[in-house]
């Protein structure tokens, strides 16, 4: 009935400002405010960074991972396609340029595009890696995403931070402040307690 009135209201009297705003203290704030973006969020929850890396956009897998995280209950808020460079992977990987692998590991994270993502939500670093699934496929149960789509260690799809320091790091690294969207998503009430 309410529903009605709302929808029949433009019919009725010319549109204006103010039948905007009649129409808006029609709806149950409730109700809007899962709709409005960037609005003032209480406490940004923790954050990740995901990677599909060059083998995961080759083999069209960057839709089943996000899929994943979806389902999951996590929120995205953060998204891109990229060429990476030499540059950012130096970074990105610091603690792992003395390795033996680092310049087979540039090769194959410069080999073609990555899809770079922010998630949000509880428990969120945790939860993806273990998600995710350890570095080495061998080891990745049935499941994670490493042990249902990889084989081996030097081609293991999906890049998840491993600490809450390493994961903000990364973000700052991947993304800029203005990339990232503050939003409600309408079913966080349903997934999390706060
Ligand atoms: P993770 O990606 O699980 O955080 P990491 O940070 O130790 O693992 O290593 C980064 C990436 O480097 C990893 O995803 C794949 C590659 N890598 C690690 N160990 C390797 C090895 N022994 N041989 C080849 N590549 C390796
Ligand atoms: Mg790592």
């Amino acid at each position: 009935m309410l529903l009605q009135r709302v929808m029949f209201l433009p019919l009725l009297s010319p549109w204006s400002r103010q039948t905007t705003r009649n129409v808006i203290a029609r709806f149950p704030a409730v109700q809007l405010a899962h709709f409005r973006s960037n609005s003032s969020v209480a406490n940004v929850k923790e954050r990740t960074l995901i990677a599909v890396k060059p083998d995961g956009v080759q083999r069209r897998l960057v839709g089943q991972i996000i899929r994943r995280f979806e389902r999951r209950g996590f929120k995205l808020v953060g998204l891109k396609m990229l060429q990476v460079s030499e540059e950012l992977l130096s970074q990105h990987y610091c603690q792992l340029t003395q390795k033996p692998f680092y310049s087979s590991l540039v090769d194959y994270m410069t080999s073609g595009p990555v899809v770079a993502m922010v998630w949000e939500g509880h428990n969120v670093v945790q939860s993806s890696r273990v998600m995710v699934g350890p570095t080495n496929p061998a080891a990745a149960p049935a499941g994670t995403v490493r042990g249902d789509f990889s084989l081996h260690v030097s081609r293991n799809v999906v890049h998840a931070s491993d600490s809450l320091e390493g994961a903000q790091r990364e973000i700052e690294l991947w993304f800029q402040g203005k990339d990232l969207v503050k939003w409600d998503c309408w079913d966080q009430t349903l997934t999390c307690e706060k």
